[in-house]
């Protein structure tokens, strides 16, 4: 069976530990690989080569830096095919959405990041009457630590990876122990590219051991994390004491606010998309409906239509809309949400139910599934389900709507569907969330703040934040006669 190996110092190598984990299709319900275990033992290796590369890399010209990020980049198209099959694979996606999103993005992090180096400034002020100039240094921060989730896995890691080996840094990273795999194929393609060896290690398994090591370990200097709350929360707590910086990217429990004077028919297609891209797996999926009281039942009758003619099925056929969910673990704990809306007097309007798939009776698949609530403060309606299960309410006025979409833990994103101006001007004022997308959803420009408000997290990534977050800034002050 193919083992997947920690990548440091430019190779591929056993965990010290000589320990395995088992590494499902989720499609299938069958372990296809092995995973590395590693250990802190394995963290210090990497971190040892990271600390050896930092010197050189991060006085490697910006130019140069740029360009093997480049040849990343194109590596990853290249192997679009490889890799997206690899994706679907290894979590369960309906391989089109690999390949039209997952793999592609993963390839412009790398080009994004690989200009935007190329025009990140510092500033300068001239202290006018005081004779002095003062100017900011954009120093890289040195060994930093990248952790990322099984959602997204490539696009997400690579989302991390791409800004701190552009701002200078060397990197120990840690793809999720769910879905290793395009991580693993990640480092041969940045050999073939050329990216000096140290300067990406990317260490493989479990949260509690190999994640521990990463975010407890005193030299590594910041932890660019995305995951679940409670991760979070205790990421905070372990490295908060040794005064690391840490962008922390959580949970979400997205409001999708829609009024009667909206471009109906797209917000139908879009709100269909949000709902239950990627099994409702990604942190931006719009799960918590709210719409104007005059629609609403329209709405319910249209949208179920259209729900329910979505297949679930095999990720590697065509027609698939909604692939297998991660892992027999989440689908359980999606499936024990559907219980707690019925015990909590909700109304399954679609869905529900495990999809037995031809040829693959073991897969985790859920029907995408849609449950009208009575109160908003529900636990189905308030706690992140992360999976193709959406709630719908009515409101009668604005404020009922923004009170509602307010009144959650989280403030990740929210989308608004409406064509009133000042409305519009209004809400996006308000909405407690990192970004409020308008008649829109998942429209995203590399250069804009990406984060969260509340307990989605703390810091921004995305352009210039990224580099920011991944440089220390020193000011300097020289005084003249
Ligand atoms: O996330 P975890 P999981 C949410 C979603 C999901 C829940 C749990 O609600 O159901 O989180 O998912 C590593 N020190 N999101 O279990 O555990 C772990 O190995 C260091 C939202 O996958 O947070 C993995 O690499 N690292 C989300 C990463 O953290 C640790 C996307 C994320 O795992 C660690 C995914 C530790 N002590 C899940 N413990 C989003 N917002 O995009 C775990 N990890």
């Amino acid at each position: 069976m193919q083992k997947i190996l920690n990548y440091i110092n430019g190779t591929y190598c056993d965990p010290h530990s000589d320990e395995w984990l088992d590494n499902y299709d989720p499609s299938k319900g069958e372990v296809y690989s092995r995973i590395a275990n590693s250990n802190s033992e394995d963290v210090e290796k990497a971190y040892e080569a990271a600390k050896a590369a930092f010197p050189s890399w991060s006085n490697t010209t910006i130019e140069e830096r740029s360009r093997i990020m480049l040849r990343i980049a194109s590596l990853i198209e290249d192997n679009l095919d490889g890799l997206a099959e690899a994706e679907a694979k290894d979590n369960g996606k309906p391989l089109s959405l690999a390949k039209a999103m997952d793999i592609p993005r993963a390839s412009s992090n790398f080009r994004f990041f690989a200009h935007a180096i190329t025009q990140f400034n510092s500033e300068a002020y001239e202290s006018v009457g005081l004779n002095s100039m003062n100017y900011t240094l954009r120093q890289p921060l040195g060994v930093v630590g990248c952790i990322s989730p099984w959602n997204l896995p490539l696009y997400l890691l690579s989302w991390k990876i791409a800004p701190a080996i552009a701002a200078g840094n060397t990197v120990v990273a840690k793809p999720s122990e769910v879905t290793p795999m395009t991580a693993f194929l990640l480092g041969e393609i940045c050999s073939e590219a050329g990216l000096p060896k140290g300067v990406l290690n990317i260490v493989h398994g479990t949260g509690p051991s190999a994640g521990q090591a990463i975010i407890a370990h005193p030299h590594i200097k910041a932890i660019s994390f995305t995951g679940g709350t409670k991760t979070g929360e205790h990421i905070a707590r372990t490295a908060a004491p040794m005064f690391k910086k840490l962008s922390l990217e959580l949970g979400g429990k997205n409001p999708n606010l829609i009024f009667a004077d909206c471009d109906y028919d797209k917000m139908l297609e879009v709100t269909v998309r949000s709902s239950f891209a990627n099994q409702g797996q990604i942190c931006l999926c719009g799960s918590r409906i709210f719409v104007e009281r005059s629609i609403y039942e329209q709405f319910k009758t249209d949208f179920v239509a259209k729900v329910s003619a979505l297949k679930v099925g095999d990720p590697f056929d065509e027609e698939t809309n909604l692939g297998a969910l991660v892992s027999k673990a989440h689908l359980e704990k999606v499936e024990s949400y559907i219980k707690i809306a019925e015990d909590e007097g909700g109304k399954i309007l679609f869905g529900g139910n495990r999809v037995k798939v031809d040829g693959h009776e073991n897969g985790y698949y859920l029907q995408p599934t849609v449950i009208e609530v009575f109160d908003d403060q529900c636990r189905v309606n308030q706690e992140e389900i992360f999976g193709p299960v959406v709630t719908v309410m009515p409101f009668e006025t604005e404020e009922q709507a923004l009170q509602m979409a307010n009144n959650v833990k989280y403030g990740l994103s929210s989308t608004l569907w409406t064509n009133d101006l000042n409305r519009t001007m209004r809400l996006s004022k308000e909405l407690e969330a990192g970004i409020v997308w308008v008649n829109t959803w998942l429209n995203r420009d590399l250069r804009t703040p990406f984060g969260g408000m509340k307990d989605s997290g703390v810091g921004r990534e995305g352009g210039f934040e990224a580099l920011r977050f991944f440089t220390e800034a020193k000011n300097v002050c020289i005084e003249y006669e």
